[in-house]
């Protein structure tokens, strides 16, 4: 589900219908993990299969794991206890819980008692430790990065370092999904999967709390899963995910090296930074099957964005645009209003900016402030409020979430929102560009239902 703190209730209400339907990659790559290691892992993912509460319980008697494993991040650990709660009253088998949220409010969210085990941060070490000590009984505050009830207190133990890369653990379990079911309203062909190539960006937008440390794989690492996934699985597009896919330009020349020699032939998106593309890369890039990047552009006012920790130009945003355009690359941009530094002006200026570079898609999000962001480590710090902990507590829910920091109220930012995405979808010419673009029945169909999904009524 996408939560609707970033979005208008319609626009919320009409996305998570038609959301990217992504497969759980964290998940099925620790079941590779744990396969590799022995054990007998299976993995549902109950969302794209629409699997309703007595559906789940079905496979799980079925299946009779000894252990439960979810993934959790900050925006659906409200629905995500919910649901463990009630599978655990059908199957009351321990369960163990890790993803970002655990990294952030680890002691917090122990203190639900439907959860047993919490992996904190990486799992690579830590969760075959964890299976390890529970079948031999040793002693858990032995095993680092994890946090766990005994006699009503939750103990966390030393933190784990963040030291193994991508490249010392199995491919993601890609054959535990049904992969012909993932699916995005943009994608050119079908089946579609996702990839990281790198854990972290090097970057520090003040907004942001991913990893500064990066750990990324080497070209010939990553063009050996691209492989797999075309030969072993069929797939004919790959969303690759990581936020900086072009920082390293060395690496992109050797990606693209491998890509020609060995012929392969797939579609593939990118996401970026408008300061790591230059018009040579875009070129190269799409004549070896990119047929979009994402590009995070955020604001449309310099200001904000220096104020962001964001040191672009919005002549380097221009001129990225341009020369993907130029390469035949469609693109998409990323965009927020509500920033604590967006004022009225800013947030007009945003939405010309969008308008302006006349791109493929747009997102537009209402800023939220996520824990361990610079942003929201200064707000805590300046107002004593800590939101996320007392929602991690289950004190509090998304709806007492305020921008208390703004001048602008949350219904106006409601109204930017919609007129921008209206401005943006509704445009004659955007619409004429697009049907004229569309090559068969099924790409209208999706298109169609892509628009519906961003522009459905007020609800
Ligand atoms: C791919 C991706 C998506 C995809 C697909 C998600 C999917 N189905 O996997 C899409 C586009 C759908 C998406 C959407 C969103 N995403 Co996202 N996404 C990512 C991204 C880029 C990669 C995730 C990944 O596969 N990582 C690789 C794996 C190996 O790492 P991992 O998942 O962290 O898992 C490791 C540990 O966390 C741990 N672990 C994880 N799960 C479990 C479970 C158990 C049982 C155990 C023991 C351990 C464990 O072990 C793993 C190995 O070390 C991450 C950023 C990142 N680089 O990780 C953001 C990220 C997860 N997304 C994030 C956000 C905010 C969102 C959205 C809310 C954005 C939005 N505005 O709508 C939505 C929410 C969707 C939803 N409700 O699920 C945040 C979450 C922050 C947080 N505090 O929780 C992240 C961290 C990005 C960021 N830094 O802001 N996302
Ligand atoms: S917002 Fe993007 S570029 Fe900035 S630190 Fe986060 S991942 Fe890196």
């Amino acid at each position: 589900m996408v939560n609707k703190c970033f979005y208008t209730a319609s626009i919320w209400k009409n996305y998570s219908k038609n959301a990217i339907l992504a497969p759980p990659l964290g998940m099925v790559y620790l079941s590779a993990l744990l396969r590799d290691k022995g054990y007998d892992t299976n993995f549902i993912d109950a969302n794209i299969l629409h699997l309703s509460k007595e559906q789940i319980l079905e496979k799980l008697h079925v299946m009779n794991p000894d252990y439960v494993l979810y993934n959790v991040i900050t925006d659906n650990l409200q629905d995500t206890l919910s649901w463990i709660r009630e599978i655990r009253k059908d199957y009351n088998k321990p369960v163990i819980i890790g993803g970002p949220h655990m990294e952030i409010y680890p002691e917090e969210t122990m203190t639900h008692e439907c959860l047993d085990y919490g992996v904190v941060g990486d799992g690579w070490e830590t969760l075959p430790e964890l299976l390890d000590a529970l079948e031999h009984k040793k002693d858990l505050t032995k095993v680092p990065g994890l946090v766990f009830r005994k006699n009503d207190k939750v103990i966390l133990t030393e933190p784990r370092p963040k030291r193994v890369s991508l490249e010392e653990v199995p491919f993601p379990a890609r054959d535990l999904l049904q992969n012909e079911k993932y699916d995005t309203v943009l994608s050119k062909a079908r089946p579609i999967t996702i990839m990281i190539t790198a854990l972290g960006c090097p970057f520090k937008c003040t907004y942001c709390c991913t990893d500064t440390n990066l750990r990324a794989r080497s070209a010939e690492h990553i063009v050996a899963e691209v492989e797999e996934c075309i030969n072993t699985f069929g797939i004919k597009e790959i969303e690759f995910y990581d936020e900086t896919f072009t920082v390293n330009r060395k690496k992109m020349n050797r990606f693209l090296d491998l890509v020609e020699e060995k012929g392969l032939k797939f579609y593939w998106s990118i996401r970026t930074r408008v300061d790591c593309v230059d018009r040579e890369l875009l070129g190269r890039m799409a004549k070896n099957g990119c047929i979009r990047v994402n590009f995070g552009i955020e604001s449309g006012d310099e200001k904000v964005l220096r104020a962001i920790n964001r040191n672009m130009s919005i002549d380097t945003i221009r001129k990225a645009v341009q020369w993907s355009k130029e390469a035949g690359v469609m693109t998409f941009g990323f965009f927020m209003i509500g920033l604590p530094q967006d004022t009225k002006e800013s947030i007009e200026k945003t939405l010309n900016l969008m308008l302006e570079l006349d791109l493929d898609f747009m997102q537009l999000n209402k800023f939220t402030m996520l824990p361990n962001s610079e942003i929201y480590e200064a707000y805590k710090k300046e107002t004593g409020k800590d939101f996320w902990r007392e929602y991690t507590l289950g004190k509090a829910t998304l709806d007492d979430l305020k921008r208390d920091y703004l001048q602008i109220t949350d219904a106006e930012l409601d109204e930017y929102l919609e007129r921008g995405y209206r401005q943006f979808y509704y445009r004659p010419r955007y619409i004429l560009k697009k049907l004229l673009a569309v090559s068969s029945f099924r790409e209208f169909k999706r298109l169609a239902s892509g628009a519906i999904s961003l522009l459905g009524s007020r609800g």
